[in-house]
């Protein structure tokens, strides 16, 4: 009777950090832990989605957190465009995916 190699499973290679698959997932999968902790936070209601009152406070305390040494102002125009962008359907609220498209796209 042929026994199983027990180290068998040990020739998976390892994931390779430069490759740009394995980046991207590792990305992802960061991404996916920071929005998660966002809608802990700011998903007051538990509905699933982030309204604009959500958002606004998620953007006045993240503004918050960079400049704390200054007092935060979020001009509503400014506010109203970016949330705009990331509402790509436009219903007034954010899903988890448009957060995940708009930090893919727009943070390095
Ligand atoms: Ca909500």
């Amino acid at each position: 009777m042929i026994q199983d190699d027990p180290d068998e499973k040990e020739d998976q290679p390892e994931p390779n950090p430069n490759d740009a698959k394995y980046r991207d997932s590792e990305r992802v999968k960061r991404i996916n832990a920071i929005i998660d902790e966002i809608w802990a936070k700011y998903d007051t209601d538990d509905n699933g989605y982030l309204d604009k009152a959500e958002t606004y406070k998620l953007a006045l305390e993240t503004a918050g957190a960079l400049n704390p040494d200054q007092p935060v102002e979020l001009q509503q125009q400014v506010f109203d465009a970016v949330f705009a962008q990331i509402d790509k359907d436009n219903s007034g609220q954010i899903v988890k995916v448009e957060m995940a498209h708009f930090i893919k796209k727009f943070i390095p």
